[in-house]
């Protein structure tokens, strides 16, 4: 039938590649019919935001007609499909990104102008759908954007929360959280399917029916609540395929309880009905540590019940038979919250499916990998057996019953080696008995993919030594990337113009092996003219958004000198402030002779403290008072100024990062997994200052150390160095400036005392003492450079010409290849 409609559309309206038209004339009168009919407003008056709105309906429309062909195209295909399950996805802004994306940019932004407007000025309507928190969340948006620029048949699947990570608000220099209801005034990325939805179910029983003379479980629930499915139409550039992110959001269940309307209390129960909705309510703003929570755990599996159901429905549609699953089907967990999908698809496989035990097991370990993007053992999951065995009874025994097996397994290879044993255990005892969700992933997933070369090293050295001594070919690692889509072609546009003149191509933004090209040009003039000019323009955008925000004014001439990330200790954003305070105090002991050689500094820090984490935030409020102090000190003028950006979310980033010159990437090392603030300004050609940690020692080998500033003990010298602990003596130059904190140089003297006993001798875990004097040369060195801007602007091309690796394009095809095993499968026309 459908074949009869295609003949019937071609025949009234000739054969066509694409039904919508893309000429001026066709965008400006679609964005027109939004305006009128979608958002309701004269199409004679509307402003910049309705303008927003109107252009991206009609934008969306041509996403879904290539999202249509995409899932038609691999339906009739059927590849093997991976399906990216993830709790977080920090996409940002979409717009810019999908017209650029659908090759249509400036046939919108010439609309626009017939209509009165400028594109720019309407793409900063867009707010940023921040659902996910940090570095983990915005890898997951770049992976989507090159799945589908390579046109591999992929899901992605997650959450639709309806509050993203809280604003970060700045009130007398402290921070506060403001909800982030982003939905408020509609999304019109997203499409409701309302008829996409499947019941998801929690609580209850287990009981034991015998089916054909076998014993098989039947999981009784108690609660069942309704997921439904918002579409996301991810557009690959210079492709026609445009894939889906499907997020659930929770809805009451039409399965309701009888009982309690029967007993009269009809408000009640339809109050009780409306608490199934607050499941996919939150995102939970804290990526350092887990707190087994019930609500987090039901959120959890909420997802991996509905997407699996979703994708195993799927599958049935062309398939009968389980054994080809792991043929076409690669199931991918993002870090271990999705990991409950284990359980999950055992619990299908063998209570529904009927399969037995070690079939299930074949089929499931055979369909999952894992990555995991943390060294810190405190931010691995563990869920209390009590919570876990409450809300998912059954679950609970599969995992016992997959961990009785490993533990059989286990014993027959090591003996009775019961430390040993219990350090491999999903189950850990003690005085909250847990499920360990990592080891239970480990267990299962016949890949385990760390996120740099580092990462994996710290991996088999500390955080999963056991496991592989065990299975050394299960774990790998696939240097995480970002997309230059969006962090060079949307947020940069003039420097992509500029690799784009000097490579004599755009395909750079497709094969992106071909930057290094840049090389060859890097000594000459009008090149480094011409980059020396983008860079200024730049410049010149960010320091007007620094003004408009705080009233400073920066000179262009300064070094822009950016840090900007979550704020934790590890990263050690306090490093660059106490740098920031010894500087201060150099300069004002100078003669002012001497004066006349400081490099003028505008250091720019924006980052946000997990609400409930006491240090971050104070260190927040330290970096407020010594602006405070500096920016307000006629006497030092513009040789150095403070300033702290708020609310950094993926929009300030993609303003700040182009404006850079220098970039702060701090971590202890051996604390950072792989980092990729870091390759988005080696992209930009923003100079890194950096200690040797994740990805960082693999961007040294790309783009050469003498490129970079580099610093700091290394990630094999800092367990020895934690053995010396109080023995280890800071310089004197960081008692000066820690003193000066203490005393009250800069207020708040109680307030901050807490802070400075973290650094006290023997108490500074992450070494900031230790690596001072480093990091103060390395800073030296910066400055140096600075004042030899040829130099300089020669560094800063060869740091874009050596930043391929760090495409996110990379890293998916080397996921394709060596852990999912999926192919291309591009839509013809
Ligand atoms: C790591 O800390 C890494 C990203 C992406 C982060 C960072 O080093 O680059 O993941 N982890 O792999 C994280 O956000 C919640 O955990």
């Amino acid at each position: 039938e459908s074949g009869e409609r295609k003949a019937k559309v071609e025949k009234m309206f000739g054969f066509m590649d694409a039904f919508l038209k893309n000429d001026s004339f066709s965008l400006q009168k679609d964005i027109l019919d939004h305006v009128e009919y979608t958002v309701a407003r004269s199409r004679f008056i509307f402003d910049d935001f309705e303008a927003y709105q109107g252009l991206s309906y009609s934008v969306r429309d041509r996403l879904i007609e290539r999202w249509h062909d995409t899932h038609r195209y691999f339906k009739k295909k059927d590849p093997k499909r991976l399906y990216f399950l993830s709790l977080e996805f920090l996409m940002g802004r979409s717009l810019s990104n999908s017209v650029i994306n659908l090759g249509i940019r400036d046939q919108y932004a010439d609309a626009l102008n017939q209509l009165g407007f400028e594109f720019e000025v309407v793409a900063e309507q867009e707010g940023d759908a921040a659902l996910g928190n940090g570095g983990l969340a915005r890898l997951c948006a770049c992976q989507m954007d090159s799945l589908a620029t390579l046109d591999y048949p992929a899901w992605g699947y997650g959450l639709r929360y309806q509050y993203g990570l809280f604003r970060q608000i700045i009130l007398d220099g402290f921070q506060l959280e403001e909800p982030d209801y982003w939905l408020n005034f509609g999304n019109p990325w997203e499409i409701e399917r309302v008829h996409v939805s499947y019941p998801v179910k929690f609580y209850g029983t287990v009981e034991e029916e015998g089916i054909q003379g076998q014993t098989i479980k039947v999981w009784i629930p108690g609660e069942t609540v309704e997921a439904v499915a918002y579409d996301n139409p991810i557009p690959g550039y210079g492709t026609r395929n445009a894939i889906n992110l499907r997020l659930w959001a929770a809805k009451p269940s039409d399965q309701y309880d009888m009982e309690s309307y029967n007993t009269g209390d009809y408000i009640n129960a339809i109050m009780d009905r409306q608490k199934a909705e607050t499941i996919s309510n939150v995102l939970y703003p804290d990526d350092r540590s887990y707190q087994g929570k019930e609500l987090r755990l039901k959120q959890h599996y909420f997802f991996v019940s509905a997407s699996l159901q979703d994708i195993i429905r799927r599958f049935r549609d062309d398939h009968n038979n389980f054994d080809e699953f792991p043929e076409k089907v690669a199931l991918q967990i993002n870090d271990t919250h999705p990991s409950l999908a284990i359980a999950e698809v055992m619990r299908v496989l063998v209570d529904e499916e009927h399969l037995d035990w070690s079939r299930a097991w074949d089929i499931t370990s055979r369909v999952f990998s894992f990555t995991t993007h943390t060294v810190h053992a405190e931010a691995l999951e563990k869920i209390p057996v009590d919570l876990l065995g409450n809300l998912l009874p059954r679950h609970l025994q599969i995992i016992y019953e997959i961990n009785y097996k490993f533990m059989e397994e286990l014993k027959s290879m090591i003996g009775q080696d019961y430390d040993r044993l219990s350090r491999m255990s999903i189950v850990e005892e003690g005085a909250v008995k847990s499920i360990r969700m990592a080891n239970l992933s480990i267990v299962c997933c016949q890949i385990v993919n760390g996120v740099s070369k580092v990462h994996l090293d710290l991996l088999k050295e500390r955080v999963f030594k056991d496991f592989y001594e065990l299975w050394p070919q299960k774990f790998q690692y696939k240097t995480n990337g970002v997309t230059q889509r969006r962090w060079v072609v949307v947020s940069n546009p003039n420097l992509s113009s500029l690799i784009s003149k000097w490579l004599g191509t755009e395909s750079w933004i497709r094969n992106v092996d071909l930057l290094a090209g840049l090389r060859q040009h890097v000594s000459d003039p009008d090149l480094q003219r011409e980059w020396k000019m983008v860079k200024k323009v730049n410049k010149a955008r960010l320091a007007e958004y620094i003004e408009t925000l705080s009233g400073i004014k920066v000179s262009l001439d300064a070094m822009f000198d950016v840090q900007i990330k979550r704020i934790h200790e590890y990263k050690r954003q306090l490093l660059n402030i106490l740098g920031i305070i010894h500087r201060y105090d150099c300069i004002k002991n100078m003669e002012t002779s001497d004066r006349r050689k400081v490099v003028p500094r505008v250091c720019i820090i924006g980052g946000k403290a997990a609400p409930g984490y006491d240090i971050a935030k104070k260190i927040i409020k330290l970096c407020h008072v010594v602006a405070e102090k500096i920016n307000n000190d006629a006497d030092i003028g513009d040789l150095l100024k403070l300033v702290f950006i708020p609310d950094y979310n993926v929009s300030v980033a993609e303003l700040v990062i182009p404006g850079s010159d220098l970039s702060q990437h701090l971590s202890t090392a051996g604390h950072e997994a792989s980092g990729t603030g870091s390759m988005k300004f080696l992209m930009n050609g923003c100079l890194l200052l950096a200690t040797a940690d994740g990805a960082i020692v693999e961007i040294m080998e790309e783009v050469g150390a003498d490129n970079m500033f580099l610093f700091g003990a290394k990630v094999n010298e800092v367990p020895a160095l934690h053995e010396k602990g109080a023995s280890l003596k800071a310089p004197l130059q960081f008692l000066r400036v820690v003193r000066m904190v203490r005393d009250g140089y800069f207020g708040f003297k109680d307030y901050f005392k807490s802070l400075c006993d973290t650094l006290e001798d023997g108490k500074d875990f992450y070494l900031l003492g230790y690596d001072f004097a480093s990091y103060l040369e390395a800073q030296a060195a910066a400055d140096r450079t600075f004042v030899d801007p040829e130099k300089w602007i020669h560094m800063s091309i060869l740091s874009t010409a050596g930043s391929g690796k760090f495409s996110s394009d990379k890293t998916i095809e080397e996921y394709a290849k060596h852990t999912w095993g999926i192919e291309p499968c591009k839509c013809p026309f």
